[in-house]
């Protein structure tokens, strides 16, 4: 690669060295290249120019575009986190729609790609993060952008059923097909993706394996994200987390670590775990549910539902079984530091990680590495998560079925030391192996993969001189 490395996220971390798994990986690749970071900035301005405002940063640039309420309202809050988020989660139940949402949503992407437009090279080469830049590819191709464009879809590719409650059906299909490469979490997605465009009359399979939509063809691949499993685990002892939380001797904790969102399935959860005190005999261990969950999104109405319902179904189970020196759900309404999460996640006998649908889930995998091998705690993961396509040695479940979700915990807190240790160490090689880094620099390599004319170009060509 010649040109440099421009990374498009909705989110950007303001101080120098940022922290969390993703924007670490991307900060690291930044550093090792050099290139630019642009992102939104996050207070809101009366106007938006179309200038960028430099933010501090050491070893790459980091550029943030200015967003106005009205752009929060219709592209952040509206078309992506009313409309494709619910969309995408097989949820179209949720879709809220209004006039001024996709509109709204085209018009921040098309600023964003004018004041790209305007800094970019030819030999660029620029990867977009995620829902909220699906149209950027296209509209970068307006403003006259030639270099290689890549998209990471960190959310589900929807059904191609759902699609049909998009009204932008069609045009949601071209928005993928104007990026040279389109990385989606799992096979699953990349099987879906295909059948759409196929079951649309859109797309073509090409002998080298990429999708052909009109004159343009494209990668759709599967590229698992991971997590940076070695700092985590070293993390994971720094604190005792027994004494973090004050655990009697006898007391055994589950852990739910989530984004209060509909689509975690948090209610189902709760659910599983009452159904799993109501069938438990009484005996001489207690086992606690300690949920953390920070609220997200609240100006959306679906998660203002969400937090009513949780809050009175923890209220209900723990009605009908708190005793006098014992709670069974502790529930947490907000964000947790990650040493202290990491040595939570230890202490824990169960990971219980049970979307209804989720990209990948960073969850799963940091609860994994954040075991002791020689004395592991149980995963029990929905089959409906992107990580079950990856992590097969955890104990999956069906995340609408309450009483298969109890049954699991049941057998993971009954299950013997030589079957915890062996199903971690399978999934801890998967989650040391494929990493952070190593999807990074799967995403990039592919990005950047020169593409030698394949039989159906040296055809089109042909044909091109012959008229
Ligand atoms: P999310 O929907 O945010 O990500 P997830 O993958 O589980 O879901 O990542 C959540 C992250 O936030 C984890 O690192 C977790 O530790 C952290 N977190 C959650 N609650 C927290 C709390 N209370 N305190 C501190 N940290 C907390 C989207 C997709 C996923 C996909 C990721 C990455 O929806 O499917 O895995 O992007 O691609």
């Amino acid at each position: 690669m010649t040109g440099r490395l421009i990374v498009v996220s909705n989110r950007i971390p303001m101080g120098d060295v940022p922290s969390g798994g993703l924007v670490v990986a991307i900060h690291e690749a930044l550093s090792e290249r050099g290139g630019l970071w642009i992102g939104a900035h996050p207070d809101v301005v009366d106007e938006a120019t179309e200038e960028f405002a430099d933010l501090p940063s050491n070893g790459y640039e980091k550029k943030a575009f200015r967003i106005t309420e009205e752009d929060h309202q219709t592209h952040y809050l509206g078309y992506a986190n009313s409309v494709l988020w619910p969309l995408c989660h097989h949820r179209a139940d949720l879709l809220a729609m209004e006039p001024s949402y996709f509109p709204g949503y085209v018009a921040l992407n098309e600023r964003v790609a004018r004041m790209i437009a305007r800094i970019a090279e030819p030999e660029d080469m620029i990867w977009v993060q995620d829902y909220h830049f699906l149209p950027l590819a296209q509209a970068l191709r307006k403003e006259g952008v030639t270099g290689r464009i890549g998209l990471f879809l960190h959310i589900p590719f929807p059904h191609a059923g759902d699609l049909d409650a998009l009204s932008e059906r069609e045009l949601f299909l071209d928005w993928f097909a104007a990026f040279d490469m389109v990385g989606l979490q799992t096979q699953a997605d990349v099987a879906r993706c295909l059948e759409t465009f196929r079951s649309a009359g859109k797309g073509e399979m090409m002998l080298d394996g990429r999708l052909k939509v009109g004159k343009r063809k494209f990668d759709v691949l599967s590229l698992p994200i991971g997590i940076d499993a070695e700092r985590f685990a070293e993390m994971a002892t720094e604190h005792d987390g027994r004494s973090l939380l004050n655990l009697s001797p006898r007391e055994d904790i589950i852990i739910g670590v989530d984004r209060l969102d509909y689509s975690k399935g948090l209610p189902g959860r709760f659910r599983g775990f009452g159904r799993f005190l109501d069938m438990s005999e009484e005996g001489d261990r207690r086992v606690s549910l300690l949920q953390i969950a920070p609220p997200t999104r609240e100006d959306v109405a679906a998660y203002a539902e969400i937090r009513d319902e949780l809050e009175s179904l923890s209220g209900k189970i723990n009605g009908a079984h708190t005793e006098l020196d014992w709670t069974p759900i502790r529930y947490i309404h907000r964000p947790v530091p990650r040493d202290t999460l990491a040595a939570l996640y230890r202490v824990s006998r169960i990971g219980l990680v049970t979307p209804l649908a989720d990209g990948m889930n960073l969850v799963a995998k940091e609860y994994v590495a954040a075991q002791d091998p020689e004395d592991p705690g149980v995963l029990v993961l929905s089959r409906t998560a992107g990580a079950a396509e990856q992590m097969e040695e955890a104990l999956l479940i069906n995340p609408y079925d309450a009483d298969d979700i109890a049954r699991a915990i049941a057998r993971g807190l009954a299950m013997p030391l030589e079957e915890r240790r062996e199903r971690h160490k399978a999934l801890l090689e998967g989650v040391m192996r494929d990493n952070v880094s190593a999807w990074c620099e799967a995403c990039l390599g592919w990005l950047e993969r020169p593409r030698r004319p394949t039989h159906e170009d040296a055809q089109q060509s042909q044909a091109q001189e012959t008229t």
